[in-house]
């Protein structure tokens, strides 16, 4: 078992105070990341008092430790699974060998980019989430918000770890690169897409955490298979903190469709925007913006980089241990591309498949969410479904960018696309709608009209339970 430091400037359980240099460096880099979180973490509410969770540990029972705190006070540390000595590549060209500890050369710069590409995410969306502060639905949101934004913040930490220790000079420079990029911004903006579009109101907020997030979900699971094991073991204690962003996005949704229904029941013509809520059909546009946009997240669909990374043993397939075959060398796919301008199913090389095979896992996930906010609907006694949009819809990445296609995945001509496409997306008023009801409602227990109250509270405290207070 390794041994935690919780009492030293960095806690962490990688007996960082034997590496005196390393130590020195993430102490250097620490005012840096503390300086960047004030400028660009949460808008006020710093120097509040927060009903937050820290990570202390990686055990299971027990790894969180949840108390009043002010976010610039919390405890950003390094925590990795434990090492699994006998631990072996459990993909690609390596399978069986046993896994790294260190970088290998030939594989350095694939791997410095994944890091780098995977760091970036997490201080963008604490940037993209800065102002949401200001018009929290209520305490409980609020709370739930700023935890989300100090663990995306731990997980910035956890990347700059691998940065420092691993890559040298070069790693160092990338660790001052990922403080200095900034979500939104045409000069310098953030790698990913998704990651620059605006979180600019809690509807995109819950999108955000149960869509972006759940990009975050499968890319770590498939890092977390990695060979270059710090990686793997780095990933796998993220994972652990990730369910609760997940949580906070499918909930979230799922209040606001709760609430719109007992509106629309309230209201005679069954309108939920009447009664202050969002109604359904908003609903589903912001589903098929954020839906098609985090998509977008998997990269092409056939791509070498991914049959790349896989045959290296550096990214592997969601749950790997579930497949029966590692080395995907005489395998394919069968899946939707563009030939010719039409639409064909083929079966494309199982290696240069590898994002479109993470992308279906992801999409199967997302729709069994969408089953349960269906099914909220259904129990309220509404006549109405949510869905996905087609993965072909929207898409600025990939194969599926050439051609507009309906969210039914309808191939359309330029002009159809241009008279729909307010009907699809959320337009101008559509925003200026939803941010006309954002409110900041600060009163424990209170919640504002367009999302229902929680089932229960965080670790079961009660309503009115103080999350955040002065
Ligand atoms: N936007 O071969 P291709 C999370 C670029 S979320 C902009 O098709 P590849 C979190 C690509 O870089 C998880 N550019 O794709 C969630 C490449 O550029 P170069 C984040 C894009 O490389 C919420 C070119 O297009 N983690 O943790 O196989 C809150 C061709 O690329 C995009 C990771 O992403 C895009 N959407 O796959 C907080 C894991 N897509 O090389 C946190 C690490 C592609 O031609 N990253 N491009 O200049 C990866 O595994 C891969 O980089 C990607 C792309 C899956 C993202
Ligand atoms: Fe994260
Ligand atoms: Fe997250």
């Amino acid at each position: 078992m390794s041994t935690i430091m919780n009492d030293e400037r960095i806690p962490n359980n990688v007996n960082l105070s034997s590496d005196k240099r390393l130590q020195r460096a993430l102490e250097a880099w620490q005012p840096s990341f503390l300086s960047w979180w004030q400028q660009m973490g949460p808008m006020g509410f710093q120097t509040h008092d927060i009903f937050l969770r820290t990570a202390v540990s990686v055990e299971n029972d027990g790894w969180a430790h949840f108390d009043y705190v002010k976010m610039p006070d919390y405890r950003w540390g390094i925590f990795l699974e434990p090492k699994d000595p006998n631990r072996v590549h459990g993909f690609g060209d390596f399978e069986g060998q046993p896994v790294w500890d260190e970088v290998p050369g030939e594989f350095r710069n694939m791997l410095r980019r994944l890091i780098v590409t995977q760091a970036d995410t997490e201080p963008a969306s604490v940037e993209q989430q800065r102002l949401l502060g200001q018009t929290a639905p209520s305490l409980y949101d609020l709370r739930n918000l700023f935890q989300v934004n100090v663990e995306e913040g731990r997980h910035l930490w956890a990347m700059v770890y691998l940065l420092h220790t691993y890559f040298g000079r070069d790693g160092r420079e990338e660790a001052e690169e990922l403080l200095a990029r900034r979500s939104g911004d045409s000069d310098k903006p953030r790698i990913l897409g998704a990651f620059n579009e605006p979180t600019s109101h809690w509807l995109s907020f819950f999108m955000f955490t149960m869509f972006t997030d759940r990009d975050g979900k499968f890319q770590l699971a498939a890092l977390a298979e990695s060979g270059f094991d710090p990686l793997a073991r780095t990933c796998r204690f993220m994972l652990t903190e990730e369910a609760h962003h997940l949580f906070v996005g499918e909930t979230g949704v799922q209040r606001i469709v709760k609430r719109s229904c007992e509106l629309m029941k309230q209201d005679p013509n069954g309108d939920a925007r009447k009664g202050g809520g969002i109604d359904l059909v908003t609903l589903q546009k912001y589903i098929n913006f954020w839906f098609s946009v985090c998509l977008d997240l998997f990269g092409g669909e056939v791509s070498s980089n991914a049959a790349d990374a896989f045959a290296s043993g550096l990214k592997g397939r969601f749950k790997e241990e579930k497949y029966a075959e590692h080395k995907l060398v005489e395998s394919h796919f069968a899946m939707d591309v563009l030939e010719g301008g039409k639409v064909v199913h083929k079966d494309i090389a199982m290696r240069n498949a590898l994002n479109e095979v993470l992308r279906t896992e992801y999409i199967k996930d997302c729709a069994r969410g969408v089953e349960r906010w269906n099914k909220t609907i259904k129990d309220e006694g509404i006549d109405f479904e949510l869905k996905l949009p087609s993965n072909k819809f929207h898409r600025q990445i990939g194969i599926w960018t050439s051609v507009p296609f309906s969210p039914d995945g309808e191939m359309l001509t330029p002009e159809q696309w241009e008279a729909n496409a307010s009907k699809w997306l959320p337009s101008t008023d559509d925003e200026i709608f939803v941010k006309s009801l954002m409110h900041p409602v600060y009163e424990p227990g209170k919640m504002a009209s367009w999302i229902a109250p929680p089932s229960k509270g965080i670790n079961n405290l009660p309503g009115d339970f103080e999350y955040v207070r002065k």
